[in-house]
């Protein structure tokens, strides 16, 4: 017996994208769905018998009609079953949509907070050896695992299991479920939601986070996607076999750049260039990465960055942020012994440079950067 499905999570259809002006976040939400327009699509090309969508398909309660009509629509165009497994951000709650909306027919919902299991058919109502098991999140908190000390009822049939739970921490409001129940439980295959940026699974895992399938902000890094499993049994043990497929339209890549000894803006835009060559070389970055650089070491201490005009036209990448962490290069020792002007300034702004607080150490920084480059009689 062979099964190939395809398990995402973690979509989060129609999210704010609160850190973006309205337009680019109405692009970027376009850009989601059709990400999930693309993920259904190779679903149907990849000739998987099932789907598997672990919880928070949605963002919220801010459902589109449009949105939900997209949903309907992707899965009845696959044809194949669809099982979804709400979680903690789209709980199955009594006005919720998965209570309100008739999806197609081959959309399974579950709905309650205990466990489900639907015994999966073919075309012509032929039992196919496969069960399905999971439970939804009917609220934004789940404590119980619904899995305690269960097992599956049959161990010869392929056993899925596809719900939203929290594997990171044992005391999770958002079903903290272990290995030990994954363990008990049995299934052959687990299909998890809830983690945004999980390690990569390992090819023969039983259990596995997809992540996210569409990078919403730079705490979501990297090329994100969706999982294709294949399962294979005969007689005993089932293998299982893994794979990341990338969906994502963009990229979101967070990085330290070193700009030790620069004397000017061009030296410093030379080392973004540099760090953002090498990045493209070794790691893929594109037109899709959004990236962000941390510009850290010591510099020129007149030197001044205006990192908007650092950041304007990067090379290969889609868009920069920069973030200014350099500090100037001065021999702290010898501006505090300066009888001149620089030393009286560096003396008034020593507790502001030693400060606790990391933003008024910062504004320190900055105002010794000026006013050293004021007195070297540079234009400010
Ligand atoms: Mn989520």
């Amino acid at each position: 017996m062979k099964l190939k499905l395809l398990h995402a999570a973690d979509i989060h259809l129609d999210s704010p994208f609160s850190g973006l002006d309205s337009r680019s976040a109405e692009a970027r939400r376009g850009e989601l769905r059709s990400a999930f327009t693309a993920m259904m699509t190779y679903a149907a090309k990849a000739d998987t018998d099932l789907v598997l969508l672990s919880g928070d398909l949605f963002d919220g309660d801010l459902v589109t009609r449009e949105t939900v009509a997209l949903l309907a629509r992707e899965c009845e165009n696959y044809g194949r079953p669809v099982f979804i497994a709400p979680g903690n951000h789209d709980p199955a709650s009594p006005n919720s949509v998965w209570r309100r909306v008739t999806f197609p027919d081959n959309v399974h919902i579950f709905t309650s907070a205990s466990l489900d299991a639907v015994d999966l058919c073919d075309a012509d109502g032929q039992d196919t050896g496969v069960t399905v098991y999971g439970w939804a999140f009917t609220g934004p908190d789940l404590d119980e695992v619904p899995l305690d000390g269960t097992a599956v009822d049959d161990p010869a049939r392929i056993n899925l299991l596809v719900c939203h739970a929290d594997m990171t921490d044992p005391h999770s409001s958002d079903c903290p479920l272990t290995a030990a129940h994954l363990d008990a439980f049995g299934a052959d295959y687990a299909a998890l939601g809830h983690i945004h940026n999980p390690p990569a699974p390992g090819p023969a895992c039983r259990y596995a986070y997809p992540g996210c399938l569409e990078p919403r902000g730079f705490d979501e890094r990297g090329p994100k996607g969706a999982i294709l499993a294949e399962i294979e049994k005969m007689d005993g043990p089932s293998t299982v076999s893994l794979r990341r497929i990338r969906f994502s339209k963009r990229r979101y890549e967070r990085a330290d750049c070193d700009v030790t000894g620069s004397e000017t803006s061009a030296d410093v835009r030379e080392s973004i260039r540099q760090t953002i060559l090498s990045f493209a070389r070794e790691s893929g970055w594109g037109a899709d990465t959004c990236a962000a650089l941390r510009l850290t070491g010591s510099i020129s201490p007149g030197l001044v960055l205006d990192t908007e005009t650092l950041a304007a036209n990067p090379p290969c990448v889609g868009s920069l942020r920069l973030e200014d962490r350099t500090v100037p290069d001065a021999d702290p020792a010898a501006l505090a012994a300066d009888p001149g002007i620089r030393g009286a300034v560096y003396r008034e702004l020593k507790p502001a440079l030693e400060s606790a607080d990391p933003r008024e150490r910062e504004v320190a920084i900055r105002a010794l950067r000026y006013a050293l480059r004021a007195i070297t009689g540079e234009r400010v």
